[in-house]
């Protein structure tokens, strides 16, 4: 109960902090784009991870605005970056229940004079399950304005494939699960890659998040897997200056 007070408390002075994790092109040569993930520390407990408190926030209905925070400095610490380095943000089901978020999207945009192609916008597969009328609907309206749209945690929930033909989709990020223990796991490596071909097929990006290892990267190279990839084997989250310096060093 104290631990949602001093949430709302947080929300309210925008006591939030931004990370960014970036996403390498496989072989290391380039950042392209990088992950917004939020961080909150409390005065007394310390660090407290996401997982416990954007549920929190959920419940209380104050997520959309740490979704609103969380775009605004990811438009601000992006447009600082050299182009044409890209932001992504997680989007929660509930900033897609209302149309509101379309606007305030463009109008941070617009106040950081970042173009629209550089924001990624990630949706999870679980929201399309819930609501999939409603939330292609929105989707399709972020389309039009040009920013890019990632269906985020691809192969954990149920979802049918369908949804990434029908949705306005540009690139799918495949969940940590395939990756772990794909060495060993003859069935996992077959999956992954009809995911990835079968995502290859219809036009869209794709990132394998969640490596660690280099026998894991050396896998993912070898059946050219990823488009981009995501993980502790290239960076951990970073602060958004250090991006540049990560960027620099890439290249
Ligand atoms: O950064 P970390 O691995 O602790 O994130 C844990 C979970 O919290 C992930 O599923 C991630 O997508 C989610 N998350 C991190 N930042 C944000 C955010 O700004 N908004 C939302 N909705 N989820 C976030
Ligand atoms: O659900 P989502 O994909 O948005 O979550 C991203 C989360 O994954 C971040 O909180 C980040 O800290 C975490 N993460 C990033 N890279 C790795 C990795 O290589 N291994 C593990 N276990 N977690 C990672
Ligand atoms: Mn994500
Ligand atoms: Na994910």
């Amino acid at each position: 109960q104290k631990l949602r007070a001093d949430l709302r408390q947080a929300i309210a002075n925008g006591a939030l902090h931004v990370v960014y994790q970036p996403m390498y092109r496989p072989d290391g040569s380039a950042i392209e784009c990088c992950e917004a993930l939020v961080r909150w520390r409390h005065p007394e407990r310390g660090p407290v991870g996401p997982n416990v408190f954007i549920p929190m926030a959920e419940e209380m209905g104050l997520v959309s605005q740490i979704t609103h925070l969380v775009v605004d400095r990811a438009c601000r610490d992006c447009a600082a970056w050299p182009e044409p380095l890209g932001v992504s943000v997680n989007l929660s089901i509930q900033d897609l229940r209302n149309d509101d978020i379309v606007g305030y999207v463009a109008e941070a945009l617009k106040r950081h004079s970042l173009d629209p192609s550089r924001l990624h916008l990630e949706v999870t597969e679980s929201c399309f399950m819930d609501e999939p009328v409603a939330v292609s609907a929105i989707l399709n309206r972020f389309r039009k304005t040009g920013v890019t749209i990632a269906i985020d945690d691809f192969g954990t929930g149920f979802s049918s494939l369908s949804y990434l033909d029908t949705l306005p989709l540009d690139v799918v990020k495949i969940d940590r699960a395939f990756i772990r223990n794909l060495g060993e796991d003859q069935r996992k490596l077959k999956l992954l890659r009809g995911i990835v071909n079968l995502s290859r097929e219809l036009g869209l990006k794709i990132v394998v998040e969640g490596v660690e290892t280099g026998d894991q990267l050396g896998l993912i190279n070898r059946h050219s897997f990823a488009d981009l990839v995501q993980g502790f084997v290239y960076s951990m989250p970073v602060e958004a200056s250090r991006i540049v310096e990560l960027a620099a060093e890439a290249a």
